[in-house]
Parts: structure tokens; sequence; C-alpha cells
């Protein structure tokens, strides 16, 4: 296991990215010092971009390499080439880990942003609402989850019987997604999929964490 004071993760407990890598880091229990950073505090926020000007998180830091590492997907691949554990985050084989890696950008990109993207809309202030881009993110949001429904279907997890890189981005992702744009009973294969995400452990934990926190998600 990882000298905890070597890992520094700064996240928030609700933040759906943050997620994806905790349940990389509780997968193969490295571990690592949370540093909730408060965007909302100016001095927090401030001292934040000093790390990452970017301002979004979550952010890895290794003390032992003198590494800061953005950007959830490259903290996996970080975690697994470092740390790694029993869970391998990344496929061994390169055509596998290319695929891993699909995945894993799908999730991110046409599930976990549109959802940002219909959460984040109900965050603005009246008369700052963007409802033709919530209705696009909805529509992008419909197509991925018709995807994933022929995509999952016979598959444990994203890749088949190994849990991975795709399946921490799933996670968050489906999580929420489910919230702003009911998957329904016309995904049975999706929602079976997010129930199982849900059920695993690391999650879970991720979700237990996250609880006191809820009432700041929107809607
Ligand atoms: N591409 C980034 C996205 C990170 C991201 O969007 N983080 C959100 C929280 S889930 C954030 O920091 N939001 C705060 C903000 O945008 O001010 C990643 O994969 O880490």
């Amino acid at each position: 296991m990882a000298d905890p004071t070597q890992l520094t993760l700064y996240y928030h407990p609700l933040a759906s990215f943050c997620h994806k890598v905790l349940v990389a880091l509780y997968e193969n229990e490295v571990g690592f010092t949370p540093h909730l950073v408060d965007l909302g505090d100016p001095d927090a926020n401030a001292a934040f971009k000093r790390i990452w000007p970017i301002g979004k998180f979550p952010v890895l830091r290794d003390e032992a390499r003198d590494r800061t590492v953005p950007e959830s997907s490259i903290i996996i691949e970080y975690l697994a080439q470092h740390y790694p554990g029993p869970v391998a985050l990344v496929p061994a084989d390169p055509e596998q880990a290319r695929e891993a890696r699909l995945k894993d950008r799908f999730f991110d990109l046409y599930v976990q942003e549109p959802m940002q993207k219909i959460v984040g809309d109900k965050l603005r202030p009246d008369g700052q609402h963007d409802p033709f881009g919530v209705a696009q993110a909805q529509a992008l949001l419909k197509v991925a989850y018709g995807m994933l429904e022929q995509t999952l279907a016979g598959r444990r997890w994203a890749m088949g019987e190994a849990f991975g890189i795709a399946d921490c981005a799933a996670a968050p992702a489906l999580y929420y997604a489910d919230l702003v744009l009911p998957l329904g009973a016309e995904h049975p294969q999706v929602n079976a999929y997010r129930s199982r995400l849900i059920d695993r452990p690391s999650f879970g934990r991720v979700l237990q964490e996250a609880e006191p926190y809820f009432h700041l998600f929107p809607g």
C-alpha cells in the first residue's frame, strides 16, 4: 500500500469526476491524503489554482515522484503505472487497453459531460439559462444510452469480466445521469449495469462519503 503521506488527492466528495478517481484508489486500496477543495472559498480556490490553474478537480499530487497529475483518466493511468494492485485498471493487452480507453472517453464525453451541462444549468441564475444547450445535452445522453444498451448486453462490466478504468468512469457518470435523465424501462441493460456499479464496494463507499453533501445537488 502507498504511504498516504506521499499521495494527496485534491477533490470534492460530491464531484463526479472525483468519484471516478476515488473508485480507482479504493479498488486497489491505495493510501492517500484527501484534500477537500471548497471552490466557494476564495483562499482555497486561489490555492488550488496555483496547483492547477484550470481549477477543475480531481488533481493528484505525488510527493515521492514530485508529480502533479490532473485529469481523471490520466490520474487513473498514473495509478495503474505507479501504484498497481489486484485490479488492473488498464488492461495489459494493448488492443484491450485501447478499447478500455475508448470506453473511458465515451463515459466522460458523452455521458458525464452532458450530465454536467444539465446539472450546471440548474445552478445558473435566472435569465442565464441555456435551454438550447440543455436540449442538446439531453439528446446526446439519449444517443449514448441507446449505444450502451447494445454494447453492455451480456457484459458484467464495460470490458466484460474485468473491472477497470471504463467502469470507474461509468459509475459516477451513470449514477448522476439517471438522476437528470432517467434511463427508464427502455434501457434494462444500462439500468442493470448502473445497479451493479452502485453495489460495487468501492463506489458504495464513494456514495456513502458523498451523502452529507447530496443536499447541494440541485433538484
Ligand atoms: N476533464 C476533467 C473534468 C474535471 C471536472 O469537470 N471537474 C469538475 C467537478 S466533477 C470541476 O472541477 N468543476 C468545478 C468547476 O468547473 O469550477 C477530468 O476528467 O478530471
